[in-house]
Order: structure tokens, then sequence, then C-alpha cells
């Protein structure tokens, strides 16, 4: 089984949900810069032409980053990132698509329309114009999680999950490319904060 991996918050919440497991694995890098993900032979790996994949040993390959730790915590169930029980999953998968579709996709458009357009011009579809509303989009739904969050330790109150990672990854990428965190959401920044205070936050950087 080998990764591939680069630069970027959607690689960094594999190694980040690798890091808890204490699973290492072989990682094969790719130059996402130069493109080298857009054309063979990886683009026949991952039609998608995005990283991260991961290949397993019969050759399968698996992309996007939430069945590829889905089938991470299969084959490692400890300790739990989404959950050791049909209700604990069905929780942390409910908060990880609520991150998911609320915050970290149009995060990342955001991001390639505005900042990483010169990059992404001529990869996708880009639409300059939507990128300050997916801006503010983003932070209206961070103020909504901060009241929903209030008196909890993480997004499924005391459990730490993969719905944590994927949030903290793609915050800690936003705040470097234009995307702060606003102060004023006090429960996400302390939250922020004890995230990435967690070994496997510096261990994936
Ligand atoms: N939905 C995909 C998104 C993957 C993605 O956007 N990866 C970025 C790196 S963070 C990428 O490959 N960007 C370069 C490009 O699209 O050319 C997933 O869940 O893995």
């Amino acid at each position: 089984m080998k990764l591939y991996n680069s630069i970027g918050p959607n690689p960094r919440v594999v190694n980040m949900f690798l890091a808890e497991k204490g699973v290492s694995l072989p990682k094969v890098e790719v130059d996402l810069r130069a493109g080298e993900n857009r054309q063979p032979p990886y683009q026949a790996k991952n039609p998608a032409g995005q990283t991260p994949a991961l290949e397993l040993d019969d050759g399968v390959v698996l992309a996007e980053i939430l069945p590829i730790c889905e089938y991470i915590e299969e084959i490692h169930p400890t300790p739990a990132l989404i959950g050791s029980t049909p209700e604990e999953r069905a929780v942390a998968r409910m908060w990880t698509r609520r991150v998911d579709l609320n915050i970290c996709e149009p995060m990342a458009n955001a991001f390639r329309y505005s900042e990483g357009l010169a990059m992404f011009k001529d990869r996708v579809r880009c639409i300059p114009q939507a990128a300050d509303d997916l801006k503010t989009l983003v932070q209206e739904r961070l103020t909504w999680l901060d009241g929903l969050i209030e008196g909890r330790d993480f997004l499924v109150g005391d459990r730490f999950t993969i719905a944590d990672i994927h949030l903290f990854a793609f915050m800690d990428f936003g705040r470097m490319v234009g995307q702060p965190l606003n102060p004023a959401n006090k429960n996400i920044g302390a939250w922020f904060e004890r995230v990435g205070a967690r070994p496997s936050a510096a261990a994936s950087a």
C-alpha cells in the first residue's frame, strides 16, 4: 500500500489521520505546483487529477479523503477516529459532512478563485467573482459552528474524530491564504488551539 501525497489540506487530512493512528505508509510525492497530478501517469491512477490517492496492494486506487480515511479506520480500528458503534460512526460522519459541505469545499473553491487563481485557472473552471461571497459564506458557517460547539472540546462532544481533523487541516490552510480565523469566534479559536496542540498536527504539517 502507498500514499500519493503532496502539499495541501486534503493530503494533510489523511496524514493527520494516519499520525493519530500511529500508522506510517510509504509515500510517493506528487508535484502539484508543476501539475504532475494533472498528467499521466498519475492521472491514470486518479482520473480527478487530485491528491491524495491511496494505492492498495492489489492495485486498486482509492481517491477522495473521506473514503481513504474510512478504509484506514477499517483496517486499523483503534484508536477510533470515526467511531466504534453504528451511532458513533453516524454522528462523526454527520459532522464531517457538515464541515465539508459548509466550510471546507467553499473555502477550497474561494482559494482556487482568488489567491490560487494563477495555479488553477488552466486546470479547473474558475469563477473569480464568486471568491469573496464564498469567503463570506465560510465565515458565516464558522460563526454558526462556533455557537454549536459551546461547551465542547471537539466537534462531536468530548470525542476527537475525523470531523476535527478535516476542519482543522482546512482552517490551518485557509488562514495562510487569505481566510483567517475570526477572533470573535471564541469557541472555534479555542478548539483550533486544542487540535493544533496535538502531535498529529505537527507531524502532518
Ligand atoms: N475531493 C478531493 C479533493 C482533492 C484536492 O482538491 N486535492 C488538492 C490538494 S489539497 C489538489 O490535488 N489540488 C491540485 C489540483 O487540483 O490540480 C478529496 O477529497 O481528496
